[in-house]
């Protein structure tokens, strides 16, 4: 371990020490967030099922960089990859599209556990937890941009079926790592423009989603999710399923909401709502995402919105109640090193929330709201950047930028030596 590291971080822990907080504690504390790892940034959510096809359900990846995982033997390469670069032990999050099933052509409502078995075996072997999720697009019944609200009783039948496939591949890959999976339902349906009827296709998306939670698993293996959105693209006017239309729907029926931090209003902010909805409900996921003026799923960073859902997190005790997990997906960087800016840039913001000391509650307790001003300002500048360095010396893994080399020598040597790169 580099000398200075230790150096820095042996003032730094004083200086914490003085505000009255254990960071030996913190640090051990930060084990207490493993992040969902989603595999989808590694291919541009391509996935496995029939590669050529192009990325549809109103998402977008955007970006040409080369060396895009294209088989599940080069997605795992890279998703290690990336685990070498990022301290903790974390979570795979897996799309229904990344199935591997040997060879063999499945359609998505004949998914079975041993699709995934492959998947299931990389998880364990590495201490992984998994989640999962339907695949609700890129597909050809789903071409019109409807599916769980689909007019047509067939292909909304169809999509029923693999929703209850996915959460028996859920409850396996749960059982199999000894963690709950959270299975989480997004679905891309709405319209392009302005409905006559709003009421009907939320009550369709009611039943349908009531038929595919009919089943019950044992919440030791699955539990399962529901993700809302504001607008995408092709449903811009209206999308049925909504915030408040999951919200009710999560809280009536005991599901876990799944909030995508670009899926509101941009001003809108998400970690005001984690106390507000952690009242009614037993859990939540998060998608912690960029958005940059709208929902782009840039790769995140330490911004202040990421900070303060690590502070409505930490500061409520929910870290077992809360799932956190990323989604984005840039294709103009290096893939590895998205994964590698975000997960660690996630996990600082962790840190930094981690580091806060007892005395900002105090200060509002007694009413001093001067001082809870000034302390919080005055914490923005405090070396947490020096416990990140021990946490990740300590961890194995690089210190600063120094996976930056890492990811390039892997780039040159493995990734820019796939089929089709540059
Ligand atoms: C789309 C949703 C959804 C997807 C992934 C791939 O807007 O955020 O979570 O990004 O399922
Ligand atoms: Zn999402």
């Amino acid at each position: 371990m580099a000398k200075h590291i230790h150096d820095a971080y042996e003032i730094a822990r004083e200086r914490y020490a003085e505000l009255g907080v254990d960071t030996e504690k913190v640090l051990q504390k930060m084990e207490r967030f493993p992040l969902s790892m989603h595999c989808w940034q590694g291919d541009d959510v391509c996935g496995f099922e029939n590669p050529a096809d192009e990325l549809d359900g109103g998402i977008q990846a955007t970006g040409n960089y080369p060396g895009k995982a294209r088989t599940p033997e080069q997605l795992r390469a890279d998703i290690d990859k990336a685990l070498h670069l990022v301290p903790g032990t974390h979570r795979l999050n897996l799309h229904a599209i990344y199935l591997d099933p040997g060879g063999k052509r499945v359609d998505r409502n004949e998914l079975e556990p041993e699709h995934f078995a492959a998947w299931i075996d990389f998880a364990r072997e590495r201490g992984m937890g998994m989640d999962f999720n339907p695949t609700f697009f890129s597909h050809p019944k789903a071409s019109d941009g409807l599916t769980l609200i689909h007019p047509d009783k067939g292909i909304r039948q169809f999509w029923i079926e693999h929703a209850q496939a996915c959460r028996k591949v859920g409850a396996a890959m749960g059982e199999a790592t000894g963690t709950p999976c959270v299975n989480n339902v997004w679905v891309p349906d709405g319209y392009k423009d302005t409905p006559a009827d709003r009421k009907t296709p939320r009550e369709r998306l009611a039943a349908s989603l009531d038929e595919v939670f009919a089943e019950s698993y044992d919440p030791n293996y699955l539990l399962d999710s529901v993700e809302s959105k504001l607008f995408g693209i092709g449903s811009e006017s209206f999308v049925p399923g909504s915030h408040e239309f999951y919200m009710g729907y999560a809280m009536r029926n005991d599901k876990l909401l799944c909030l995508d931090t670009g899926h509101f209003h941009p001003t809108e902010s998400v970690a005001d709502k984690v106390s507000a909805v952690m009242l009614w409900l037993d859990g939540l996921m998060l998608h912690v995402s960029r958005g940059v003026r709208w929902d782009s799923d840039h790769v995140v960073t330490l911004t202040d919105d990421v900070i303060a859902l690590a502070q409505a997190i930490v500061r409520g005790g929910y870290e077992e109640r809360v799932h956190i997990g990323l989604d984005f997906f840039d294709a103009s960087i290096n893939r590895v090193g998205a994964w590698v800016v975000g997960m660690r840039s996630t996990l600082r913001a962790f840190l930094y929330a981690l580091l806060e000391p007892e005395q900002l509650q105090q200060a509002e307790k007694n009413g001093d709201l001067t001082r809870r001003l000034a302390l919080m300002e005055e914490l923005k500048s405090m070396p947490f950047q020096a416990v990140w360095d021990e946490y990740c010396a300590r961890q194995n893994v690089p210190i600063g930028t120094d996976w930056i080399e890492e990811v390039k020598a892997y780039e040159n040597s493995v990734q820019k030596k796939r089929d089709g790169a540059g």
